[in-house]
């Protein structure tokens, strides 16, 4: 039996793994290898999943929990896209605020279905604006001690740790920051990479094609704490129906995301990422996406629509530092304004707002 490989990118909300496992989905269809991208999400409703599709990515979508949380629902996901799709590499985003993943994933994977998967180093993505703040290399607004704990221990466990966004900030605070990485987490690979704009995108995965995961240990992790930190983030995935006559769908998603931006910083709401998509209804391959990843950066629009819209479907996926009902007020209330100041009707979808459980991994292997 022919073995397939097993590629996961983790890194915190916001880092830009769907970016990235796009990207590479990309280069990899071009070599002529098939693709199957595993998603991840606490429910369902996810934007990334609907970016895959768009990007005519074959998806399969775990929600419910983590990775490591829901094991053999990421064997189940790999098995209905082998059915599928019989993909040459299985592309898996883990949720942005999970962390142990090698010894819940990467190792259980090489131990039990070692037959089934090749499994490649542990990648983890970095935001710098998001990291410099963390590090406290700058100041500005941040997450609470807990939250600070999955980021650190994100990249405590990683193979390989990717500056991302390397467009977007001065060569000299790069520098600096790599170095920081590299001072903080020895043991990981230093890479810096621009998803958006493609530079050091294929060099990073040639080499996790190349390699195998192989880390020098298994990492301890306080699970108390950690299960504090993820009930830390509120999490909100929603959709509705938009109706109205010639709308811009583009300014409307920029105006929504500050209009929540602007309601959960009042309310003292951290946002870790919020991503929003708008379909014409029925039509899925077009769509503009917006996201912000910070509370203090501006959205941005990552995919625009070409046409003015009458009728509409979106999905918003929220992360915030903050109680659910905070981020489900912010979010209806902008919604409701900015349906108003530009003459759409809005008809509710699906609505999901919670914190996230305590994390009880299905797997574990404690020791190497
Ligand atoms: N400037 C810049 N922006 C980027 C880059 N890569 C991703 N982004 C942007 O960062 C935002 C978040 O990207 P995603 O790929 O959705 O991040 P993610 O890690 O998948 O986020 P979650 O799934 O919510 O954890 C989007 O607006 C992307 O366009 C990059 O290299 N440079
Ligand atoms: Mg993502």
């Amino acid at each position: 039996m022919t073995k397939s490989r097993y590629l996961m990118i983790g890194g915190f909300l916001g880092a830009g793994k769907t970016t990235t496992m796009l990207r590479f989905a990309e280069l990899l269809t071009a070599r002529g290898l098939r693709v199957g991208l595993i998603t991840n999400d606490q429910a369902s409703g996810l934007v990334d999943t609907s970016l895959a599709k768009h990007s005519h990515v074959a998806v399969e979508e775990i929600a419910g929990g983590c990775f490591c949380c829901r094991f053999s629902s990421l064997i189940q996901a790999a098995r209905h896209l082998t059915e599928s799709t019989k993909p040459d590499v299985f592309l898996a985003e883990p949720v942005g605020s999970c962390t142990d993943l090698v010894a819940t994933v990467s190792l259980p994977l090489q131990q039990i279905y070692g037959d089934q998967f090749i499994v490649s180093p542990f990648a983890v993505l970095i935001d710098p604006a998001r990291a410099l703040r963390v590090f406290g290399m700058e100041a500005g607004r941040t997450f609470p001690e807990h939250v600070l704990y999955i980021y650190n221990k994100q990249l405590e466990e990683a193979e390989h740790i990717v500056v991302n966004k390397a467009d977007s900030i001065a060569p000299e605070l790069l520098m600096a920051l790599e170095v920081e990485i590299m001072r903080r987490f020895a043991q990981a690979r230093v890479h810096i990479m621009s998803a958006r704009e493609g530079s050091g995108v294929e060099h990073l995965l040639n080499l996790l094609l190349a390699e195998e995961s192989a880390p020098l240990r298994v990492m301890e992790v306080d699970y108390q704490r950690y299960g504090e930190g993820e009930a830390m983030l509120g999490w909100l995935n929603g959709a509705a129906g938009l109706n109205g006559d010639e709308f811009d769908g583009n300014a409307l998603l920029l105006n929504l995301a500050r209009n929540v931006q602007q309601k959960l910083t009042a309310a003292g709401a951290e946002v870790a990422h919020l991503k929003m998509v708008l379909s014409p209804s029925g039509e899925p391959y077009e769509l503009a996406a917006c996201n912000l990843v910070r509370g203090d950066a501006e959205p941005e629009l990552s995919h625009t629509l070409a046409d003015p819209l009458d009728d509409a479907t979106l999905l918003i996926n929220c992360r915030a530092a903050g109680e659910p009902d905070t981020l489900r007020d912010a979010v209806s209330n902008a919604l409701t304004e900015i349906a108003a100041q530009h003459s759409v009707q809005l008809s509710a979808g699906p609505l999901e707002y919670f914190k996230p459980g305590q994390p009880n991994p299905e797997q574990r292997i404690n020791a190497l």
